[in-house]
């Protein structure tokens, strides 16, 4: 009853899904996934998750709704790694979509040190902007729209700059359809990384003018809030909101060349030592994982064995955010085999496949990822051609990846970032941009597992 109950209420909030926009789920570092969630601070709410922060005078400015709550894990990246966002209309993917082609504007790229991930606070001083693009006159397109193309991905190369240490580093995506009604909609989420550089842990300086409070980087009245995008004679360029754009300059220990030559990275990088995913896990979803059940060989031991599995996938249940819950139902599937062996009477060598890793369920990542936006930019501030990134497929790790798709990792494809369409605004022949207006079925987010807790109580007959 109560599940029905359940499903019914959920359904009910579903409805609210039919004007979704985008979510930020998913962080890459140089080019590998970490998972759907893991890493990211996202909106709890799997109804309204993909809307836009309410009111720019809100908190959720800083990392959106629930982005004051640090999440179990920070992902490790080198200095001067690539980050990429990847951003979904709808937040689990069970639906394609990167934003609806009406919403046209701005992106920027916001970084933030803490002292301390669980206790420092998102909200307030302590911001910069290292990368934004608003209108790209020469190709036509608004930053949103050049998303689209990139399959919702958006790079950005870690300023080589940056010290060592936790950093919140925040996309932001500004939908200007109805801007000039004065409703601006901001879409922001916040990745927790931990930088692993060379250059000396300390506070970075960032000048006066350049360094701001979220809430409180843009005003209601600034011109690229305010922006009206239909007028026949657009007051361009763009005039992207914020702070002008500042990026730390590199050190002498130069953290770049320990980012692009392995060979000679000192051997005084600052590493993490606290909140990483931790290595032995069986399988991972957003920032949960599951570890291995204690062996046994008694009925005693098997069914203690299956309710720390039962607990376990619940936890996974509880704390899986709106990008899904696939690797909880992985996860589940384990139990119930543990489950059956209880009730069959075998308690030899337990658990079942003891130790053996399972196989993520995850959506793959699209095929190809773009070449970082800031350094697109530089290249055209005069340093010739852009390069393909071979150079990262084979040198850089990208910190612990998701160990769930070593088995067969996603293609990076480095050899393609030349296809793009990339952020210097080419890209005639992009992806097919799929729009999805009308939402017809409950996303996979909001099911929990179903009579979960009913198959758990069989076995206690
Ligand atoms: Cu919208």
């Amino acid at each position: 009853m109560r599940h029905k109950l359940a499903l019914l209420l959920g359904l009910a909030r579903l409805a609210a899904l039919a004007d979704a926009h985008t979510i930020f789920t998913t962080l890459y570092i140089n080019d590998v996934s970490q998972g759907d969630g893991t890493c990211v601070r996202m909106s709890r709410d799997p109804s309204t998750c993909t809307s836009p922060v309410d009111g720019i005078r809100s908190k959720d400015m800083a990392c959106g709704a629930n982005g004051q709550e640090p999440v179990a894990f920070t992902c490790p990246a080198p200095a001067g790694a690539k980050l990429t966002f990847q951003w979904r209309l709808w937040a689990n993917a069970q639906q394609p979509g990167v934003i609806d082609e009406s919403h046209k504007g701005p992106c920027a790229v916001y970084a933030k040190q803490l002292d301390d991930m669980k206790r420092g606070s998102a909200a307030g001083t302590g911001w910069f902007k290292f990368w934004d693009e608003g209108y790209d006159e020469e190709a036509g397109l608004w930053c949103t729209e050049k998303l689209m193309r990139a399959d919702g991905l958006l790079s950005v190369r870690i300023p080589a700059g940056l010290p060592a240490g936790n950093w919140l580093f925040r996309p932001e995506l500004l939908a200007l359809q109805n801007a000039h009604e004065g409703d601006p909609q901001f879409y922001v989420g916040c990745a927790q990384v931990f930088v692993e550089s060379a250059d000396a842990p300390l506070a970075l300086s960032v000048p006066a003018d350049r360094s701001v409070s979220i809430p409180g980087h843009v005003s209601a009245g600034d011109p690229g809030l305010t922006f009206n995008i239909y007028t026949d004679d657009p007051k361009l360029p763009y005039p992207v909101p914020g702070p002008a754009v500042f990026v730390p300059p590199s050190s002498s220990s130069s953290s770049v060349s320990a980012a692009t030559d392995n060979k000679k990275a000192p051997s005084s990088v600052m590493r993490q030592r606290i909140g990483g995913v931790p290595a032995d896990y069986l399988i991972k979803n957003a920032n949960w994982i599951g570890v291995e059940v204690a062996a046994y060989s008694t009925e005693a031991g098997c069914w203690a064995a299956a309710e720390d599995c039962w607990v376990q996938a619940d936890a996974c249940y509880d704390a899986a955010p709106p990008s899904g819950n696939r690797n909880c139902r992985v996860w589940e599937r384990k139990c119930r085999g543990i489950n059956d062996a209880c009730e069959a009477g075998d308690f030899r060598d337990g658990p079942p496949a003891r130790g053996l890793r399972l196989v993520s369920e995850e959506p793959q990542p699209p095929a190809r990822i773009p070449a970082a936006a800031n350094e697109v930019q530089d290249e055209r501030g005069g340093k010739g051609k852009e390069e393909h990134e071979d150079e990262e497929s084979s040198s850089q790790g990208g910190g612990d990846g998701d160990r769930t798709s070593e088995a067969a990792p996603p293609p990076p494809c480095p050899t393609e970032t030349g296809d793009l369409p990339d952020w210097a605004g080419v890209g005639g022949d992009g992806p097919v941009i799929i729009t999805v207006t009308e939402i017809v079925t409950a996303p996979a987010a909001t099911q929990t597992s179903n009579g979960r807790r009913a198959r758990r109580g069989l076995r206690f007959r």
